[in-house]
């Protein structure tokens, strides 16, 4: 049986049910095959059986009180994947379907999407099962000043610096830094994502979104094609799917859906993203308003749906930008896409597409750009965030958007260029893969066993 058989067994065995994480490793390791054909130094360090264990794992209770005056009890998780190539970086997720398996996929995807970027960050993400829906603004506070009560002491602007992910945002960030500061009386670059008037980075906010469209912008560079002129599909409604939206509407592309967790909008004469932030960053509402604002509109609640995947997908289009959660486009979907004519899709969410999805549309051959790929001006931007911090200077949002773009074009041409090096010139799941792989794991040979 192949190493890859192997080490997901393994994996079973040693951390049972978790799906999401043997999803995300397996995909890796498939990838990785023609690499290590032709280089037995990995297997010799044992590469494999080290990288899909993480260095370190924080567990720990988060309890609070709530506005009705009881105690409640959520779990809080960091994991502190691989620091090969710097300190731990990569998002807090506070959702309820948060778990063990959850972080930890994410956190493994991190690994090599912050390779990607070619900035000097390791991999590591965090969060909890809190689930901030229905929460006043009050709970959201004492809940994050418990959550940082524990995480402050396994955290550092040089070891460990988490940012944003689902549920967590500015407001998050802003709570849980003060209580770091108020426990460490340090201020420094600990979290990302943090107000433009305490250490943030102009464009960060904007920085996954707008990344994903210059990815895409990149992979349809090499077709000879633009956004100009095309139809979108997005899915999602929160910080990705907004800013994916504004910046699709900058270079002429025009987005017709969006979605959040209990249904989809589709507006076949483009989002209006006046009403999208007004509903989801001031009132933090249901998109179910949306079509009070524009009954020319339409609404699919999420019970709706096609048996077989989500409704947003269904829609014909050019491009599509999955922007929500993981496993959000499905083999179905996949293939709704590819029927419909869409010939791009560029990954916002982290693991948007099933294993089977990711098969449908790499044998059809069309632009595909991986989350672990499309996604990473996020935390690139956070990195630069890092930088601003460390050298007490703030950047201006023209030169933080020219990082941004070279930026995503490098990975681009990092991906590319190493799927044609392995003869699959099209495949940039293969591509981001091993270009991510090789970079961390030479430096773990570098580094010595650890
Ligand atoms: P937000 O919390 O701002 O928005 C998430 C959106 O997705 C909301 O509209 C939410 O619906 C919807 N959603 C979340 N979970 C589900 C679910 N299980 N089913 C259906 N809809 C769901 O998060 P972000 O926009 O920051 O994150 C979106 C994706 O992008 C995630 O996969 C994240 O990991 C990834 N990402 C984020 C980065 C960042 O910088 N923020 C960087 C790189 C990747 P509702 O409004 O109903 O909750
Ligand atoms: O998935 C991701 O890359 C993020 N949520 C952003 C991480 C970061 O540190 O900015």
């Amino acid at each position: 049986m192949s190493y890859v058989h192997d080490t997901i067994v393994q994996l079973q065995k040693s951390s049972p049910a978790q799906t999401e994480f043997y999803q995300a490793a397996e995909e890796v390791l498939d990838s990785l095959r023609p690499l290590l054909e032709l280089n037995p130094r990995y297997h010799q360090h044992k590469i494999i059986e080290r990288i899909v264990e993480p260095e370190r794992q924080i567990l720990f209770r988060v309890c609070w009180v709530d506005d009705r005056g009881e105690v409640q009890v959520n779990k809080g998780y960091r994991i502190q994947f691989n620091s090969a190539l710097g300190p731990y970086k990569g998002g807090l997720r506070f959702h309820r379907s948060v778990n063990a398996s959850v972080i930890k996929f994410l956190g493994f995807e991190q690994i090599f999407k912050n390779a990607l970027t070619g900035l000097p960050i390791g991999g590591g993400k965090g969060g909890s099962n809190f689930d901030p829906k229905g929460k006043s603004d009050a709970e959201i506070m004492r809940f994050c000043q418990a959550f940082m009560t524990e995480l402050h002491r396994h955290i550092g602007p040089t070891t460990d610096v988490p940012a944003g992910d689902i549920g967590v945002g500015g407001r998050e960030i802003g709570y849980l830094y003060g209580q770091y500061k108020r426990l460490t009386t340090r201020h420094e670059g600990v979290l990302t994502g943090k107000g433009l008037d305490w250490g943030g980075s102009l464009g960060r906010k904007e920085a996954t979104g707008y990344g994903a469209v210059y990815f895409a912008q990149n992979m349809l560079k090499s077709l000879g094609e633009d956004i100009d002129g095309k139809t979108c599909l997005v899915s999602g409604a929160g910080n990705v799917a907004i800013y994916t939206i504004e910046k699709l509407y900058q270079l002429g592309g025009l987005p017709i859906t969006c979605s959040d967790s209990q249904g989809a909008v589709y507006h076949p004469q483009g989002i209006n993203l006046d009403t999208l932030k007004l509903i989801k960053e001031t009132r933090r509402s249901s998109l179910r308003e949306y079509v009070e604002h524009h009954p020319e509109a339409t609404y699919v609640d999420v019970e709706s749906y096609p048996e077989d995947g989500h409704a947003v997908w269904r829609y014909k289009a050019h491009l599509a930008f999955p922007s929500a959660t993981q496993n959000e486009l499905t083999e179905a979907d996949a293939l709704a896409l590819l029927g419909n004519g869409v010939f791009c899709i560029s990954e916002g969410s982290n693991m948007a597409s099933t294993a089977s999805a990711v098969d449908q549309i790499l044998q059809a051959g069309i632009a595909y750009g991986p989350g672990k790929a499309a996604n990473a001006g996020g935390v690139a931007t956070s990195q630069l965030e890092m930088a601003q911090n460390s050298s007490m200077q703030q950047w201006t949002i023209e030169k933080v958007d020219k990082k941004l773009m070279s930026i995503m074009h490098d990975i681009h041409h990092r991906c590319a260029s190493t799927a044609e090096e392995f003869d699959q010139p099209h495949n940039l799941v293969l591509g981001a893969n091993i270009a991510g792989f090789r970079k961390v794991a030479d430096a773990m040979i570098d580094q010595g066993v650890y």
